[in-house]
């Protein structure tokens, strides 16, 4: 996979007759303290997102409901992966790259962040991200 992501798999609990119960937690299923939650609703057909990179931001994505594609990206290497299946995580470490795309109807894409929002973590403009990029991928 690209440098600085991972799929995690999470134990699903339960069976068809009861439903499922996924439980995570800070530092034993994912590597780090969750300090914020969000989540993505709504997104209307042929809307993509993201086009930015964090500078220091660790993220795990997870697609609980429906479908959608992430696509990160480094400047020496990048990946597509779907996300739809709500016991799988896309891991995604600092200095990659993410745009998200073709979210199916009533996709809900919930996120799990390392740090609390902050503007100034994020590289939106693609040029300056690929000089810092090209500089922290090289080692
Ligand atoms: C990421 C992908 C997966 C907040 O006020 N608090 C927050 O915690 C976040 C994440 C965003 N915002 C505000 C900032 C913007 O005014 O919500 C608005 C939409 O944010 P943005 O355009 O950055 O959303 P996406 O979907 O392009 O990207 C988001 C995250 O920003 C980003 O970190 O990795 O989801």
């Amino acid at each position: 996979m690209v440098k600085n992501t991972n799929i995690i798999e999470f134990r699903k609990n339960g069976d068809s007759s009861r439903g499922y119960l996924t439980a995570i937690e800070s530092n034993k299923d994912i590597p780090f303290d969750i300090k914020r939650i969000y989540y993505i609703t709504d997104v209307p057909a042929n809307v993509d997102r993201g086009f930015h990179s964090h500078k220091n931001l660790q993220q795990i994505l997870i697609c609980v409901s429906g479908s959608v594609k992430i696509k990160v990206s480094t400047p020496y290497e990048k990946e597509e992966i779907i996300l739809n299946n709500s016991n799988q995580g896309l891991y995604i470490g600092n200095m990659v790259w993410r745009e998200m795309a073709e979210f199916s109807e009533s996709a809900v894409l919930l996120v799990l962040a390392s740090e609390y929002y902050t503007e100034d973590d994020y590289y939106r403009d693609y040029d300056e991200y690929l000089i810092m990029a090209k500089e922290y991928f090289l080692h």
